[in-house]
């Protein structure tokens, strides 16, 4: 594995799908030189939002997170990149679309910290990005590709 193959998962929200957001979301990670490894169209059930925000279990706002993680269609990814999980932690702006950045995704695209548009696995949480991955994903899901301008996103590729 080269240094710019580390792995993250990435998802859009419900309000993100409705909205229309899919592609611009798409687009801003493409466009960064970051390469898609893997995506899925799909539901979140009860069991498999309460697993992925099980971290968030004893919180107040837990059952309304899994409602609306569950509410909806979702587009869950794996982008692969230098540097990738923080990256688009970046990209994404803060939790708080209110307190986001313009130039980031819940900055432009949010209003409203329940319905943030986007979730991105956290830098700070060792290991979130390959735990998060095996759970939506299957290891023969996951494609493993060369994107045509590499050489032009990284020096040494
Ligand atoms: P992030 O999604 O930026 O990693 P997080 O992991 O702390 O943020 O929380 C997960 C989601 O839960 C977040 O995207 C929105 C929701 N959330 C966080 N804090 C909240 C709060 N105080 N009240 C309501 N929802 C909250
Ligand atoms: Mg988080």
């Amino acid at each position: 594995m080269s240094h710019h193959d580390e792995r993250t998962f990435v998802m859009v929200k419900p309000d993100g799908v409705q909205r229309g957001l899919v592609g611009e979301i798409i687009g801003r990670l493409e466009e960064r030189g970051l390469k898609l490894a893997a995506a899925k169209f799909m539901q979140i059930d009860q069991d498999l939002a309460e697993q992925h925000y099980g971290e968030h279990e004893d919180k107040p706002f837990f059952d309304e997170l899994v409602a609306f993680i569950t509410s909806g269609p979702v587009m869950a990814m794996v982008w692969e990149g230098a540097d990738a999980t923080r990256q688009v932690r970046q990209m994404m702006g803060t939790t708080d679309p209110k307190e986001a950045q313009p130039g980031t995704i819940r900055g432009d695209l949010g209003l409203d910290l329940g319905q943030n548009v986007i979730h991105g696995s956290d830098h700070e949480d060792e290991g979130a990005n390959e735990r998060e991955i095996e759970l939506f994903f299957d290891e023969d899901e996951l494609v493993d590709y060369e994107r045509a301008d590499e050489p032009w996103v990284y020096e040494d590729a």
